[in-house]
């Protein structure tokens, strides 16, 4: 009957070392341990064995339950071990590999162009001024000093909302306003979009502009070349080619448009700059006496300087675009560039 013990003992542990999962393992311990299970049937036969032989039998069968079970809960333990280095290794991933980039939203590049514009005459002690889109004719042409006649009044160059009302086709308007309510000295800049009834490569029927306007005692038209001079550096780089060359407009005398040294052929000559090595960037001049009138500002008490510019040709210049249309059709591809 030992004997019987033994070689069970020697068949529970050959099926132990082949048994590679756990219910395998689950299925061995109920079949040796169980109540049902080989070696309770064994024992449960004691009154086979000579009663000499009982103890021994009976403590040995013991011992061999206990070896079975520690030696099945140890392989129990491994196969848990196992499976959970197993798992590791399939779920293993990179935490060294980059992570996804969130996209985020960012500003259009003529918001872009218009915050950096404002924050360079911010430091020149300008502050900015807003107001509204649609303007009485008034405002936007009358106190300008653009008379009745004018060609920028006809209907091809003026959205008109009523008879006395326009999509203001520029921002003058807010600083003819800010004049009226704010005696001098004045030193604003007024950002907004402006209206004009053209569309093309170059011309789109809404369009940004900033204006500017510095109104004190003694200003010159040294103080504007000063200002624009430093203004255009700042924006194109320190070292750029500049002229101030005379135009006219109503609203000012004098007036000079201001170039800068092509940024495409560096003044060599380009389809860009029309073979003339120079871009016109911006309209400037001293603000006409008649217009002062208008406001009840005294044209010999004070003077002052204006000048106005466009944000998408600002843009176009800066960044390189040769379509204005571009910056309206808000495709990601191209606003993610900027
Ligand atoms: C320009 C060019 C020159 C201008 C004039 C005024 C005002 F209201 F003071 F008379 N504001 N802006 C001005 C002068 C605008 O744009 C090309």
């Amino acid at each position: 009957m030992i004997n019987d013990l033994e070689e069970l003992r020697g068949e529970a542990v050959a099926e132990l070392n082949q048994a590679e999962t756990e219910e395998a393992l689950l299925s061995i311990k109920t079949r040796y341990l169980g109540r049902k299970g080989l070696l309770t049937g064994l024992l449960r036969n004691i009154s086979q064995v000579p009663p000499e032989e009982r103890p021994l039998f009976g403590m040995r069968s013991n011992e061999i339950k206990d070896i079975l079970a520690e030696a099945i809960d140890k392989a129990l333990q491994r196969m848990v071990l196992k499976k959970r280095d197993e798992a590791l290794l399939r779920e293993r991933i990179d935490v060294t590999l980059p992570g996804r980039a969130i996209r985020a939203g960012r500003l259009h590049p003529i918001i872009h162009v218009s915050r950096e514009i404002c924050e360079i005459f911010a430091g020149l002690g300008f502050s900015v001024v807003e107001g509204p889109e649609i303007e009485l004719d008034y405002y936007n042409f009358e106190a300008l000093n653009i008379p009745k006649d004018h060609p920028a009044r006809d209907m091809q160059d003026t959205f008109y909302v009523e008879e006395n009302i326009v999509l203001r086709t520029h921002t003058s308007p807010v600083q003819i306003r800010t004049m009226e309510k704010q005696k001098p000295p004045v030193r604003i800049l007024s950002p907004g979009r402006v209206y004009r009834p053209d569309s093309d490569v170059s011309h789109t029927p809404m369009f940004h502009q900033i204006e500017g306007l510095l109104v004190d005692k003694g200003i010159t038209f040294g103080d504007l070349k000063g200002v624009l001079t430093f203004f255009v550096r700042k924006v194109f780089g320190e070292d750029t080619a500049i002229r101030f060359r005379p135009s006219f407009f109503p609203f000012t005398e004098p007036s000079a448009e201001v170039d800068i040294r092509c940024v495409m052929c560096r003044g060599t000559g380009c389809r860009v700059c029309g073979q003339s090595g120079w871009l016109e960037i911006l309209g400037s001049g001293m603000v006409d006496p008649e217009v002062f009138k208008n406001v009840g500002y005294d044209p010999e008490e004070i003077s002052g300087f204006a000048f106005g510019l466009g944000l998408e040709r600002i843009a176009m210049l800066k960044y390189g675009v040769s379509d204005i249309r571009l910056f309206f059709e808000n495709d990601w591809r191209f606003l993610e560039q900027f």
